[in-house]
């Protein structure tokens, strides 16, 4: 037997890079796209965001405001980085660097403005139609989020988004046309990015507004319970549509770490894994595990379905894992504060751990821990489509950027990816996030960037919107010509 370790990447392991439209795309009211959840969310001062608990949520009363008086400017979203105008030259760059893949998504509201629309809009359909033969012209393979973090503005307004049932067939409405529209363009799907952001931020998740805190858990689930049948029903139209498609879904992996060895936080962590690995336990095993009755019981929580759901939920399950992961997190049985910040929630200090210059704790092990326990659970291959590094960046006056910290961030965690590898974890790709620079999810700033490739705009909105390659850009480019062999 060969004593070296199997720790090569798989030949056709699909490296690349991840965006989302809300961040990215930009033009927020051209060709007919309707208003978005994520148009409404404004950049706040440092010292006003810190004092929100959710800086990336809107209530109904500041929406009306802002619809009423047609508030402009300091949305940053509603610009994101251009790609609607730039794409071409960023596939381009992408392909520079020798992606196999890129992952978007598809921003709901292009394709139907008002989400409860008749009829498609052409123009939205024809936008990410020469998107993806610009990809393909390079080989490079779509990876599509049907749903990231935004949700047709008219759907939250009527219906309150996903805590409705009736989003779900606005939604495989929506899921059909594209499907039908890039059958022969696009393999991979995504339902809904980390699809367990909706019991921590519904709004984010699903469009869904919280009339009172005490609420917010119980509204939470059911929309979360609402999305997981629209996966389940996506699969099905997947299988009418086009079997080879994979379907994916996506979860935000929260590795959870007990604070000392007190028996009482071992188990607060294994709970708090567990409403982790309840989303995807829901879409691979096609069922509710035993554990969540009663936490519901507990919560008051009673969800409503219909009589066939369980029974969809079972027959349509997923073919892939698809997670991001940034950081792990750390509990007590006793502790409720949290002192450092991270992805969709705070966490205890891990004196193990070095932090981001956002306060998010670095972690490659708990990758690789995540990784393990998500594959030894359920045997399904993973693919790993967010991680990265949030980070000041500075353009030289010569042009150049410097990120040895984003290069150092990343081989660490491509290392441990390689290391599972070894366990034994299937791993289907790695695309990390953020690859040209876009507007942050939680702060909404422009100055926390993930990217290869760093864009001209600032937190104002003010720039030129040109692009420059990174060091960090020939690094990762020779990471993938030599399929992660070379990560020096
Ligand atoms: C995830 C989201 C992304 C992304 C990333 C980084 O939660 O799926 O949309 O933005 O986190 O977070 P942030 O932009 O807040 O640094």
């Amino acid at each position: 037997m060969n004593a070296s370790l199997p720790a090569d990447f798989p030949r056709d392991f699909l490296w690349g890079g991840a965006t989302a439209a809300n961040q990215y795309e930009g033009a927020f009211d051209e060709d007919g796209k309707g208003l978005s959840t994520a148009d409404m969310v404004r950049w706040l001062p440092k010292e006003e965001r810190l004092k929100k608990e959710y800086p990336f949520e809107v209530s109904r009363a500041e929406i009306q405001a802002i619809l009423k008086n047609n508030i402009q400017g300091s949305f940053p979203k509603r610009r994101g980085t251009d790609f609607y105008h730039h794409y071409k030259e960023d596939i381009a760059l992408m392909a520079e660097m020798g992606f196999k893949a890129f992952r978007l998504s598809i921003n709901w509201a292009r394709i139907y403005p008002n989400g409860d629309d008749q009829e498609p809009n052409e123009k939205g359909l024809a936008f990410y139609d020469q998107v993806f033969d610009e990809c393909l012209k390079y080989g490079i393979e779509p990876v599509v989020t049907l749903s990231h973090y935004e949700t047709p503005l008219n759907l939250t307004l009527k219906y309150n988004g996903w805590a409705n049932r009736k989003t779900i067939d606005f939604f495989l409405r929506y899921v059909k046309t594209v499907f039908t529209r890039y059958r022969d363009k696009v393999n991979y799907w995504l339902t809904f990015n980390e699809v367990n952001g909706i019991v921590i931020t519904p709004y984010t998740g699903g469009g869904v507004l919280v009339d009172s805190p005490q609420n917010r858990l119980k509204i939470g689930y059911q929309a979360a319970h609402h999305q997981f049948v629209a996966s389940a029903l996506t699969k099905k139209l997947a299988l009418e549509i086009n079997p080879k498609f994979n379907i994916g879904c996506m979860i935000a992996r929260m590795v959870v770490y007990p604070e000392t060895n007190n028996p009482k936080d071992i188990l607060e962590a294994q709970k708090q894994n567990e409403f982790n690995l309840f989303f995807s336990d829901v879409q691979v095993r096609g069922e509710y595990p035993t554990y969540m009755n009663r936490f519901f019981a507990e919560n008051g929580i009673i969800l409503q379905m219909s009589a066939d759901d369980q029974q969809i939920l079972k027959k349509y399950t997923v073919d892939f894992i698809s997670i991001s992961y940034y950081m792990s997190y750390t509990v007590s049985a006793e502790k409720n504060e949290t002192t450092v910040s991270g992805n969709l929630k705070g966490s205890l200090r891990n004196p193990y751990l070095q932090t981001s210059e956002w306060g998010w704790e670095i972690d490659p092990l708990g990758l690789r821990w995540g990784l393990k326990d998500l594959y030894q659970r359920y045997n399904l291959p993973i693919f790993i489509v967010e991680n990265g590094l949030g980070a000041f960046d500075q353009l030289e006056k010569d042009d150049k950027i410097h990120d040895p910290y984003r290069v150092d961030y990343l081989r660490a965690h491509i290392l441990q990816m390689k290391e599972a590898i070894a366990d034994g974890v299937e791993l289907m790709g790695f695309t990390s996030w953020g690859c040209i620079d876009l507007i942050s999810m939680s702060t909404s700033e422009m100055s926390k960037r993930y990217g290869f490739v760093y864009v001209d705009l600032d937190d104002h909105g003010q720039g030129s919107l040109k692009r420059y390659r990174k060091d960090s850009f020939y690094w990762y480019k020779k990471v993938i010509a030599t399929n992660g062999a070379n990560l020096d």
